[in-house]
């Protein structure tokens, strides 16, 4: 049945659409549960036979969406979980929401991406909206998605149409779920692009088009470059403020009080996490093959990629002053997660110190309320049990993640030593502890 972009936008407009929300995940879930909150049908499409068992019992695995939400969601709405793409035959609108990571030397891996999509256009009927919200390289809605969507002789335009709208999920931030995040939308053409704005104006409350899907694309990674160079910018500075003697975080809390032109990033023991180290390199990979090479992005990159090994050399620096030979030192990190309060470890910078105290057969245990045990390469490690008497053994207690629920003054006072690399205790001038 030949479905006009009439027909589709109508079905819009009378939320009367079958949205289909391939991968759910961190953004995907959310997002399925948003549209099927407000009343369309839901049909969530996932690889991952654990998760959907999951799901069918109504047992949420992001942090974001309690198990309780999930429920009451889907006894209120109408909201299916399959594994088959067969399910996209009755979608009107289909959302990807599916990985983006890295490779061996930094390059995109869009296997995901492109995965999802054959398994789309096995599916999808005429008329159907694509949307991409994976973060990824401007020009991959145009160059890979188009191609594989055409392939059984749709035409974009009169048989589909393929918006990209980047994700802008923040994991933990209650201020700001998923109806209050502004949405950029821009469409392989000005009508895709207005297919994709009247579907997220069913959720969420602002809604910019863009002129296309490159711009769309380069929008989220301009976003996220952003905090890596910033953040890049101030872990130099913490390091050369140290050579000169100077508090970088009294030089940032003063800062910050200029009412415009500054906003402030906190030097850390790294950058963790699956947006911000990783974005970067798919713009700096895009722009490699249009000739031009970005040094912001390789010189941010590279610095935050050092602070892992910077914390470790100044946290033995200090221990010398002690008088404790640093290989010999017990150590206990405070906190391994890629940021505060958010159960993540991916890419987090503590392991990355882990694995470097390892190197230097340093005795090294961690402590973190959220992570009861871990493992990274050879090194399985349980998270201590938490008491003065043990806190006494180490040497020094180093924080790499300042999770909240931490009561920071019993850790201090049952210390030796302390290295802060997120500024818990502020300005306490306690000679145990030591800061970036
Ligand atoms: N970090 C610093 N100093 C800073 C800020 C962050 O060292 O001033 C470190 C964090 O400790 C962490 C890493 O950088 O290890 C990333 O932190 P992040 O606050 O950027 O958090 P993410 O990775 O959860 O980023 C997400 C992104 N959201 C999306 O991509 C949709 C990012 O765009 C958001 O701006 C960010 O959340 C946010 O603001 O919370």
């Amino acid at each position: 049945m030949k479905r006009g972009i009439s027909v589709i936008k109508q079905k819009i407009k009378d939320k009367q659409i079958k949205v289909a929300v391939v991968g759910l995940g961190y953004v995907g879930l959310p997002l399925a549960l948003e549209f099927a909150k407000r009343g369309l049908s839901v049909i969530g499409i996932e690889i991952d036979k654990h998760r959907v068992n999951q799901l069918r019992k109504r047992t949420s695995y992001i942090t974001d969406v309690t198990s309780q939400e999930l429920k009451a969601v889907c006894a209120k709405h109408d909201f299916v979980v399959l594994t088959d793409y067969k399910g996209i035959e009755k979608a009107d609108a289909v959302i990807i929401c599916v990985p983006t990571p890295l490779k061996r030397k930094y390059h995109p891996d869009i296997s995901y991406i492109k995965k999802a999509v054959r398994g789309i256009s096995r599916h999808i009927n005429k008329g159907t909206l694509v949307v991409l919200e994976s973060t990824t390289y401007p020009g991959t809605t145009e160059e890979v998605i188009l191609p594989l969507l055409e392939h059984k002789g749709f035409k974009h335009n009169r048989d589909f149409y393929l918006c990209f709208s980047p994700e802008r999920i923040d994991p933990g931030n209650l201020d700001y779920p998923v109806h209050k995040i502004p949405k950029v939308v821009g469409g392989l053409t000005p009508e895709a692009t207005q297919l994709g704005v009247l579907l997220y104006k069913n959720i969420i409350e602002k809604v910019v088009p863009v002129s296309s899907a490159r711009v769309a694309e380069v929008v989220k990674l301009l976003e996220n470059t952003f905090r890596l160079v910033n953040i890049g910018l101030i872990d130099e500075l913490a390091m050369m403020a140290h050579k000169m003697k100077v508090d970088i975080w009294e030089v940032i809390s003063a800062a910050s009080t200029k009412p415009f032109g500054f906003m402030p990033f906190l030097p850390g023991p790294g950058v963790g996490g699956h947006c911000i180290p990783k974005d970067p390199l798919y713009l700096y990979w895009k722009a490699r093959h249009h000739g031009f090479k970005s040094r912001f992005i390789k010189l941010a990159s590279g610095i935050v990629s050092s602070m892992p090994e910077y914390v470790v050399d100044r946290m033995q620096e200090e221990l010398k002053h002690r008088g404790i030979v640093p290989d010999k030192a017990k150590i206990l990190l405070m906190g391994v997660t890629y940021k505060k309060d958010v159960l993540d470890l991916r890419k987090s910078p503590a392991l990355d110190i882990i694995e470097i105290l390892a190197r230097h057969k340093v005795a090294v245990s961690y402590y973190d309320p959220l992570v009861p045990y871990l493992s990274i390469n050879q090194i399985d490690l349980k998270s201590i049990k938490l008491s003065a008497r043990v806190l006494r053994q180490f040497d020094c207690i180093l924080i790499c993640a300042a999770h909240t629920s931490v009561n920071y003054s019993f850790i201090l006072k049952n210390s030796q030593m302390i290295f802060d690399t997120r500024n818990v205790y502020k300005r306490s001038r306690d000679a145990k502890i030591y800061r970036l």
